[in-house]
C-alpha cells in the first residue's frame, strides 16, 4: 500500500464521516478496531511509512500521529454525545437522580396500648371458648339498669351516674352489661361471651377516673356452673395476662346483678405482695365478678332452675395501666405520640 499525505487525508475524511454517523456504542467499538486496531487502516498506513522517500517520511509520520489522536478524541466525543442523547430520551420514571438527599425514614405506627391489651384479653378468653359480643353505646334504662336489678330510685343508681340524651330517656351505657342482657334475650345457653367497649360515667376526672373508659365484661351460662369455675377462670386469665408467678386474691363484694359477688386482685409485680407505693397492701384489684343473679337470668329469658352462670367486669384502661405501668388514666386518651410510642 502506498502511503502519502493525500492518502492520510482520505482516511481522515472517511473516519470523521463514519464516527459522526455511528448510532450506538457497538458501532463505535467496531470503528475503533477498524481504524486504530492492530489491523486497522491507520496502523497499516503507519507501517507503510518506512517505504516513503526520506524527505516525505517525517511529515507523513507527524500527520499520521496527529490523525491517530484526532480519531481517538472523536470516538470518545461521539460516545459521550450518544450517552447524553440516551439520557435525554429517558422517561421521567426511568430517571434516578443520584444527587438526591435520601428521604427521612417513614416512621411506623403501632397499636394503642388499650388495643394491645384488649387483643390479648380477647385471645386469652377465646382459648376458653368465649366469643366477642358487641352492642349499642346509647342504651335504654331497662337494659342498662332495670334488667340488672337496679330499679328506678335504687341507691345503686348513684354509683352509675350516666349521661342522658335530651329525648326518649336514652342514656350512654355505664357498663357493657346491657350487651350481655341483649345476648341472653337472643340466645339460650351454652353462652360464653366477652363484651368489650366504651362506657360512660358522669363523674369528676382524676388520675384514676375518666368519664369515658373501656370495659370488658364476661358472661358464662351453662348447666352446673359454680363459684369454683369462676375462680379458676379468673386465675387462668390473671396468669395469662400478668404472668404465671402472680397470685390472685378473692374477697367478698356486692353487686345488684350477681349473688354472691366477689372482687379479684392480683399480687403486685413490683413488691411481690409485701406492699409498696404502687399497690394496696401487696394487691392490685383487677375485676368484680359473681354468680349471675337468678332474676337477671330470668330477665334474659333463661331458666335459673336449669342453668347457672357467672359474670365478671373489668376496666380495660385499668388492666392496661397495670400491665404497662401507666400512672394516669388520662394519658390513654390524649393521643400524645411521645407517650404512646413507649408501648
Ligand atoms: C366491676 C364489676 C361486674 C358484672 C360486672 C354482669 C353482667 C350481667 C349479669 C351479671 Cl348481664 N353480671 N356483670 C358482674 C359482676 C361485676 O363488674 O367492677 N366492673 C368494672
Amino acid at each position: 500500500m502506498s502511503v502519502n499525505v493525500g492518502n492520510l487525508d482520505a482516511i481522515a475524511v472517511d473516519a470523521r464521516q463514519r464516527i459522526s454517523a455511528a448510532a450506538d456504542e457497538a458501532t463505535l467499538n467496531q470503528l475503533r478496531i477498524d481504524l486504530l486496531g492492530k489491523k486497522g487502516v491507520l496502523t497499516g498506513a503507519l507501517r507503510g511509512l518506512g517505504s516513503l522517500p526520506a524527505d516525505q517520511r517525517s511529515a507523513a509520520g507527524a500527520r499520521a500521529n496527529a490523525l491517530k489522536t484526532e480519531i481517538d478524541q472523536r470516538l470518545n466525543a461521539r460516545r459521550q454525545e450518544l450517552e447524553q442523547n440516551r439520557l435525554q430520551g429517558l422517561a421521567d420514571s426511568e430517571w434516578v437522580d443520584v444527587t438526591f438527599i435520601p428521604e427521612a425514614a417513614v416512621s411506623r405506627g403501632h397499636l394503642h396500648p388499650l388495643t394491645q391489651a384488649l387483643t390479648e384479653i380477647t385471645a386469652i378468653f377465646s382459648r376458653l371458648g368465649y366469643e366477642v359480643a358487641l352492642g349499642p353505646e346509647v342504651e335504654d334504662d331497662y337494659h342498662n339498669f332495670q334488667a340488672l336489678n337496679i330499679p328506678e330510685g335504687h341507691p345503686a343508681r348513684d354509683e352509675w351516674d350516666s349521661f342522658y340524651l335530651a329525648q326518649g330517656g336514652w342514656l350512654l351505657r355505664t357498663h357493657t352489661s346491657p350487651v350481655q342482657i341483649r345476648f341472653m334475650e337472643a340466645h339460650q345457653p351454652p353462652i360464653r361471651i366477652i363484651a368489650p367497649g366504651p362506657v360512660y360515667r358522669h363523674e369528676a376526672t382524676d388520675a384514676g377516673h375518666e368519664s369515658q373508659f373501656h370495659q370488658v365484661e364476661g358472661l358464662l351460662v351453662e348447666e352446673d356452673i359454680r363459684m369454683s369455675d369462676l375462680v379458676g377462670t379468673i386465675e387462668y386469665f390473671s396468669r395469662s395476662m400478668f404472668g404465671a408467678e402472680r397470685r390472685i386474691r378473692i374477697s367478698g363484694d356486692h353487686f345488684p346483678f350477681t349473688e354472691p359477688s366477689i372482687g379479684a386482685a392480683v399480687s403486685c409485680g413490683i413488691c411481690q405482695g409485701t406492699g409498696c407505693g404502687s399497690c394496696k397492701g401487696g394487691w392490685l384489684e383487677i375485676m368484680g365478678a359473681g354468680m349471675v343473679h337468678p332474676q337477671v337470668l330470668r330477665n334474659g329469658r333463661i331458666d335459673p332452675e336449669r342453668y347457672s352462670g357467672f359474670a365478671f367486669g373489668m376496666g380495660l384502661d385499668r388492666i392496661a395501666m397495670l400491665k404497662y405501668n401507666i400512672a394516669d388514666i388520662r394519658r390513654l386518651r390524649e393521643s400524645d405520640v411521645r407517650f404512646l410510642r413507649q408501648f
